[in-house]
């Protein structure tokens, strides 16, 4: 099953309290109106994938409402209404209830007051959908998304995310259906046995959230030694600079949700 052919995507604007948002490292001020650029080079990104991209407007009340993809889990066949992890961002699910409607037939939901997930834990594989636990992803959380999955048709498996990383996509993704490019921790885990692996060199760990669309790879333009050997794998590659959204923890999945 190809798990990077796309036609359409979802995006949020940023708000203005985008550089309030949560990060990990407090001495890095995230800039707004780079924040804007990057974004609209973002979306311009998509589109040069091939992609229909819908903007939804910014939502003050939630400083990171613009990585749409951590309350939701989209498939052509339907999607999955998340219950993210980080209190001041569990409100961006009710946000993105009517979205979800008007695109998709069928929108299941995770209830459970304790059970918490981050599509940012969720890689979309081509025979499996695995869901790394987190400090955004519970055990309960990741459950209710097995059995949501199981609805859509998609096997899951719950595995752990390597500590210190903020979510499971964050170490790793997708190259082609055999491929990952992943941080030397995600490689050394033993989760990828099996898939091919292109290691993000010392240093540039961050460039591993990168994201296949279609023939094109979406990959941190601040990232070079990542972006060579990319390249000599024969990928084609979109440098994308995400330096600024990057002081809030974001790389290249989290600005979108794709079907
Ligand atoms: C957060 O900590 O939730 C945001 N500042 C960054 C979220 C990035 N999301 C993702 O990688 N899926």
């Amino acid at each position: 099953m190809r798990v990077f052919n796309f036609d359409h995507a979802i995006v949020r604007r940023p708000c203005r309290n985008v550089v309030d948002g949560l990060r990990s490292d407090a001495t890095a001020e995230p800039d707004f109106e780079g924040i804007v650029r990057e974004h609209d080079t973002y979306v311009a990104a998509l589109e040069g994938a091939g992609l229909i991209v819908d903007v939804l407007p910014p939502l003050e009340a939630f400083p990171d409402s613009v990585f749409v993809e951590d309350p939701a889990l989209v498939f052509p066949e339907g999607a999955i209404l998340l219950r993210p992890g980080a209190p001041t961002r569990l409100g961006e699910r009710e946000e993105m209830r009517a979205p979800l409607h008007q695109r998709f037939e069928q929108v299941l939901e995770i209830e459970g007051d304790d059970e918490y997930a981050d599509g940012g834990d969720v890689l979309v594989m081509s025979d499996i959908v695995l869901i790394g636990l987190s400090k955004r992803t519970n055990r309960k959380g990741a459950q209710a998304l097995c059995e949501k999955l199981a609805r859509l048709g998609r096997k899951a498996k719950i595995v752990e995310t390597p500590k210190a990383v903020l979510h499971f996509k964050t170490a790793v993704s997708l190259l082609d259906e055999e491929t990952v490019l992943a941080t030397r921790t995600m490689a050394d885990s033993g989760i990828f046995a099996g898939y091919k692996t292109v290691l993000v060199p010392e240093g540039e760990e961050a460039a591993a959230n990168a994201l296949r669309v279609n023939r094109v790879v979406l990959l941190g333009a601040h990232f070079p030694r990542t972006m060579d050997r990319v390249v000599k794998e024969k990928y084609a590659v979109a440098a994308v600079d995400v330096s600024e959204i990057g002081k809030l923890d974001a790389g290249l999945s989290c600005m979108s949700l794709r079907w």
